[in-house]
């Protein structure tokens, strides 16, 4: 699971980006670290299971603060998106790449309207970021239908030729969508939800089109709003704004990036303790801080983590692979009744997985031997078995039993 951070330069996408993923604890390097400089480890928070099994853990793939698991998930920071990107604008092209492997999208408005459409400073409160938000799922939606448009005549022609054996329109478009991770199903729906008949593509018009790839983005790209600057004076009503118009369908995280950048910052250095999604935090010595850090740390509090009750970037982080991706966190282990891997380590990997996974794709998440040599899993709780198609619930604790690897 991939998310893409979205919207148009100056809302502070970056910001989020470095503040999400700069981490201090220690986890065991990823596959994903550095791929690109724009891609990064965010990090999920949730409550650990350790304390309710009992145990003490010493984590692996994952970070334990005092009873918070901090589970490393793959962030992108998408190109700034300007208005007409779709036509070539900007980089219009750049954006598209990045968005292309988002399973979700965090998309950052500038909720104290002070960067007008192309990102340039304006007056604070002068910019309604609900303008924005519909522009940027427009643009995303001329290039979908873009995208589709391409060859659309011959695809038509080659479904309803009516031969044996010709495609049919749903799997052309998999095909054709294939480096979006899109997939199959979702496009089944989007047919159907636009009302469209799939035997028929000629019939389609260019308005169809449209509401075929706004559908279809809505389905497979689901998108959180992340109303950055929420420090500002003018926030609070344009926040309200967005709620009103945008929720539930699209959810609104008021977020201070720059004062959760700050607070990794200060956390990083040893300053103080502030786990990403806390509250409030704790100077650890006011002896090693300048008056001017203390100073900015006050502001933080009073204007940020005070009234908002955090800065929202770890919520936005966790909504967006929680609730709009439905994740849910399985922790497997190699002996079920110490909770412990080969090596000793207690409860050492946790796994986001889908709700509605069963226990054979998490054994094919930890490797595909495992899924291919698939037995049957063991509940840590309740020490029962159960087998393939058992439907993985939150913090469940499985060990995968499978058959003797040969050689
Ligand atoms: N007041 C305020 N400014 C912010 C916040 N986050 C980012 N900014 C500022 O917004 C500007 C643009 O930030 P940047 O991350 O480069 O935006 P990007 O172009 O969307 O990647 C910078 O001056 C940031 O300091 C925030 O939470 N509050
Ligand atoms: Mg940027």
């Amino acid at each position: 699971m991939i998310s893409g951070i979205v919207g148009k330069p100056n809302v502070g996408k970056s910001t989020f980006f470095n503040s999400a993923t700069l981490m201090n604890v220690a986890v065991a390097n990823y596959p994903f670290t550095t791929i690109n400089a724009n891609v990064g480890t965010g990090y999920i928070r949730v409550k650990c299971v350790h304390m309710e099994l009992g145990v003490k853990d010493n984590p692996v793939n994952s970070a334990c603060i005092d009873g918070t698991r901090l589970i490393p998930v793959k962030m992108v920071d998408v190109a700034g998106l300007v208005p007409d990107a779709s036509k070539g604008r900007g980089l219009g092209n750049k954006f598209l790449d990045d968005v292309r492997q988002a399973d979700a999208l965090i998309h950052v408005v500038d909720s104290s309207g002070s960067t007008d459409e192309e990102g340039r400073a304006v007056p604070s409160g002068t910019h309604d970021p609900l303008v924005d938000v519909e522009f940027v799922k427009k643009e995303m939606v001329l290039w979908v239908k873009g995208l589709i448009e391409k060859d659309w005549a011959r695809l038509c022609r080659t479904v309803e030729s009516g031969a044996a054996g010709s495609p049919s329109l749903v799997s052309e478009l998999t095909q054709k969508l294939s480096g979006l991770s899109i997939r199959e199903n979702s496009i089944e729906t989007a047919v159907h939800k636009a009302g469209l008949k799939a035997d028929k593509p000629t019939s389609w018009d260019a308005e169809d089109l449209y509401s075929f790839s706004k559908e279809l983005l809505d389905i497979s790209k689901p998108m959180l709003i992340a109303a950055n600057k929420c420090d500002q004076a003018p926030s609070k009503e344009l926040i309200s704004k967005l709620v009103k118009e945008l929720a539930p369908a699209y959810p609104v995280v008021p977020c201070a990036a720059e004062a959760e950048l700050l607070l990794r910052r200060a956390s990083h250095a040893g300053f103080i303790s502030y786990v990403p999604g806390d509250s409030s935090f704790q100077i650890s010595d006011l002896s090693k801080i300048t008056a001017a850090q203390k100073r900015a740390l006050e502001l933080v509090k009073s204007e940020v983590l005070d009234p908002w009750k955090g800065t929202g970037v770890q919520k936005a982080i966790n909504d967006a692979y929680l609730s709009l991706l439905k994740g849910i966190v399985v922790y497997p282990v190699e002996d079920e009744t110490k909770f412990t891997d080969k090596k000793g380590n207690v409860l050492p990997d946790a796994r986001i997985m889908h709700l509605g996974d069963t226990a054979k794709d998490l054994a094919y998440s930890v490797h595909t031997d495992l899924g291919d040599s698939f037995l049957y899993a063991i509940d840590s709780r309740t020490g029962l078995r159960v087998g393939a198609d058992y439907k993985l619930k939150n913090n469940d604790v499985l060990k995968i039993v499978a058959t003797a690897r040969k050689g």
